[in-house]
């Protein structure tokens, strides 16, 4: 029997009508953070998901793309999803080539099916430690998947909020894998950016340069809203400071927004102004994606 899911009631859906962004993308500009959500009809949310969407699919996600300018994606996979990746793996499949992914799994997973999602072009996992979206676990829980997926090359992503730093502090910096930052870890936007929160979080890439930053989602962290010019201070200094260990993506379809919903172009309009000349534009959107999701490693 086909399962049919209703969307969470204060759930707010995607923009399907984003206006064209100004800022001209270089040529093989990632997204290097996305999601699709189901279809639920086709791909089912997981039975222990914190949150129900909208329906956002690949068809969409390809579309959103190809109109923004990007010429690939890094689809990575979404907590309403828990481990059943099929539907970010059937984005991949799709692709031509022009998407990687980023898995969640648990610490039985198979080596086989590690080496089944390599072949359609998984290059990470994803811990996640918001515990509005899951219930994290212990280290060892992540220590028994770094294992597994080491061998492959792979990294890890890691999504928390600022304060979970200082807890995990220990364990996300004993990681020997390249290992990515969602969202800059978070920060507050109303502390200093060069007060002692943040720079806990640019001590952290400094010291260990196995850490990369993705410099996404100003909508997630802002207070005042678009266009967003409290986070610009955040973003540019991970950006001045780690020029080759920054990846920015839309976020799109944007998860768990209850105040407002990000127009694509207007965030893409965002990026000129964390990475200020084309140098660093060219590293943040084509050669550090490229570099991390392309080459073989
Ligand atoms: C994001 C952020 C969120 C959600 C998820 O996997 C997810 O459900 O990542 C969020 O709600 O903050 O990066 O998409």
């Amino acid at each position: 029997m086909i399962e049919t899911f209703t969307m969470d009631p204060d759930w707010l859906a995607f923009d399907e009508h984003p206006s064209k962004p100004a800022f001209a993308l270089p040529e093989g500009s990632v997204d290097a953070h996305c999601h699709v959500f189901g279809p639920g009809n086709v791909f089912p949310f997981a039975p222990e998901r914190k949150y129900t969407p909208c329906d956002a699919g690949k068809d969409s996600l390809f579309a959103l793309r190809d109109y923004l300018g990007f010429e690939r994606n890094v689809v990575v996979q979404a907590t309403c999803h828990g481990t059943d990746n099929a539907a970010m793996l059937d984005v991949l499949r799709s692709a031509a080539g022009r998407a990687r992914g980023v898995a969640t799994v648990a610490p039985d997973v198979a080596t086989a099916q590690l080496e089944e999602m390599h072949e359609a072009g998984v290059r990470g996992v994803r811990f996640n430690y918001v515990r509005r979206l899951v219930d994290p676990e212990p280290d060892e829980y992540y220590h028994r998947i770094v294992e597994k997926i080491a061998p492959l090359g792979w990294h890890v992503v890691i999504y928390f909020e600022a304060t979970d730093l200082v807890d995990r502090w220990d364990f996300f910096t004993s990681l020997e894998t390249r290992v990515v930052v969602d969202h800059m870890g978070r920060p507050d936007v109303s502390k200093p950016v060069d007060g002692p929160d943040f720079d806990r979080f640019v001590r952290l890439m400094a010291e260990h340069e196995n850490f990369w930053s993705k410099v996404s989602c100003p909508e997630r962290l802002s207070l005042t809203g678009p266009p967003y010019d409290d986070v610009v201070p955040f973003a540019r200094r991970i950006v001045n400071t780690f020029p080759e260990r920054v990846l920015w993506g839309t976020d799109w379809p944007h998860p768990n927004l209850t105040d407002h919903m990000p127009d694509d172009g207007k965030l893409v309009d965002f990026i000129p102004r964390i990475a200020t000349s084309p140098e660093a534009q060219h590293r943040l959107l084509v050669d550090n994606p490229a570099r991390l999701y392309w080459k073989e490693n």
